[in-house]
């Protein structure tokens, strides 16, 4: 599918934190950060470990609304607790993706992201590389409901990918 090419890099203040509990993860994470771009949101990335950097990670949450930001788009995999964790510190939406496990094929991360307790929301996307697209798409959804031209944006970036659909296919 062809969708917009970013602008420039933006100098914009980051509206959307993008952060994973590994390196590991960078490799599905950058599906939503490649979304961001092209819509031109401005983002940042961070890697955030709810195990190995616990502290890390509630400083990053807690700071996160002051900083400016409106939406926090969390991957993680295997006993994928990040998300939750991060939507505890924070009154931001939480958007949680399923990173795809090696042991058991993300179902651990889905269900570890899926299943938070009554209370504490995480809005959690498919497992793997659609999740962290929609992640973005979603997450640039909420900032439209304020900011019509990225309204706009979107609705460019629907219509190219409803263009791009053949009538048949290619046999
Ligand atoms: C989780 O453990 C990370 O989100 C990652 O998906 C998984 C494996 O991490 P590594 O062992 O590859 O660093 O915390």
């Amino acid at each position: 599918m062809t969708i917009p090419s970013p602008s420039p890099a933006s100098t914009a203040a980051p509206r959307i934190g993008v952060i994973m509990g590994s390196q590991s993860d960078w490799e599905t994470m950058r599906h939503a950060t490649e979304v961001l771009d092209r819509l031109e949101v401005a983002h940042e990335v961070r890697i955030v470990s709810a195990h190995r950097t616990p502290d890390r990670l509630a400083s990053y949450a807690r700071s996160a609304q002051g900083r400016g930001l409106s939406v926090i788009i969390a991957g993680a995999g295997g006993a994928a607790h990040l998300p939750g964790m991060c939507a505890a510190w924070t009154a931001l939406p939480v958007l949680g993706v399923p990173v795809e496990s090696h042991a058991l094929k993300g179902m651990d991360s889905l269900l570890s992201i899926v299943q938070m307790p009554g209370g504490i929301p995480v809005g959690t996307l498919a497992i793997g590389r659609a999740g962290a697209t929609n992640a973005a798409l979603l997450a640039a959804s909420i900032l439209a409901l304020a900011d019509p031209e990225l309204g706009d944006r979107l609705a460019a970036w629907r219509a190219m990918q409803t263009a791009s659909v053949a009538d048949e296919p290619t046999r």
